[in-house]
């Protein structure tokens, strides 16, 4: 039985994850956060990816990473750097320096959250990201891109649209991966022999899909659900949204307005010079 690490494990897609992969892998699983129960498969360790020495202690002796740690949304540079930057590069560098050639990287359909919704894109085309977030995804399909052509790693870069149980409204019904779905393809990204670098979209068979989704098939992802299925009843309870925001895939993101940097100096007011 291989032994995957997973990143992040504490958040809501490695809990799925951690369910759904649990019989398959013996699983190592970090994260900054205490992780609450444990599984019979299943060691945890706790580590601050930011620093080296923790991204070190975690990738030694394993067969795989999935590597789900930092911020999953929009948020403050200073944060979105720590954790989504020189974590990423710790974890891909610590992975070279102990020989783990094999991760599995959840990027996320933020990367191209700035492709319209009426076009359909495959794998291919070039990153849009629609925030910092967005941006911290891309950097991590470029290292992981480097680290395969450089030094022989193989990865296989995830868009994830949004893991769920249920599709939660209209612009999900495009993008929602069931959790067997997104283990299916986390399981042929630590499996599937000869991938070198692959991007593939993080979704069930959607009918409304706004993905070309033909490279992930090549790979034999054979999603099991799609989220027709519950159209009916999420368009019913749908309410008006941002009409620019629906322009776009991203959705929100595009429009999100600036988060303010808690780190950055404060202005002085203004209003001591009125007279
Ligand atoms: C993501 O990439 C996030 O990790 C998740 O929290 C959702 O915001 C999702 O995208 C989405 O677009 O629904």
């Amino acid at each position: 039985m291989k032994t995957v690490l997973i990143t992040g494990a504490t958040g809501d897609v490695g809990s799925h994850l951690r369910r759904e992969l649990a019989s398959k892998y013996k699983l190592r699983l970090s994260d900054r956060r205490p992780l609450e129960g444990k599984g019979k498969n299943e060691i945890f360790v706790k580590a601050d990816i930011s620093k080296m020495a923790d991204a070190l202690k975690i990738t030694k002796g394993v067969d795989a990473i999935v590597h789900l740690g930092g911020y999953s949304v929009e948020g403050p540079w200073q944060g979105i750097l720590q954790a989504n930057i020189i974590g990423c590069y710790n974890v891909f560098e610590a992975a070279r320096r102990n020989g783990v050639k094999r991760i599995v990287f959840p990027t996320s359909n933020h990367a191209v959250g700035f492709y319209r919704r009426d076009q359909t894109i495959d794998h291919r085309v070039y990153p849009r990201p629609d925030g910092r977030y967005g941006v911290s995804k891309v950097f991590g399909e470029a290292l992981g891109s480097l680290y395969a052509d450089k030094y022989g790693m193989e990865f296989l870069m995830v868009r994830i649209g949004n893991v769920n149980p249920l599709p939660i409204d209209k612009r999900r019904l495009s993008i929602w991966v069931s959790p067997r779905d997104i283990a299916q393809l986390v399981s042929i990204g630590i499996d599937h022999p000869g991938i070198k670098f692959e991007i593939v979209f993080g979704i069930s068979r959607n009918k409304r899909a706004w993905y070309d989704n033909s490279n992930a098939y090549r790979l034999g992802y054979k999603p099991q659900d799609d989220a027709e299925s519950y159209a009916a009843e999420v368009l019913a309870r749908e309410k008006p949204g941002d009409p620019v925001a629906e322009l776009y895939q991203g959705g929100i993101f595009t429009v999100a307005e600036e988060v303010p940097n808690p780190a950055a100096p404060r202005k002085k007011s203004s209003a001591r010079k009125k007279k």
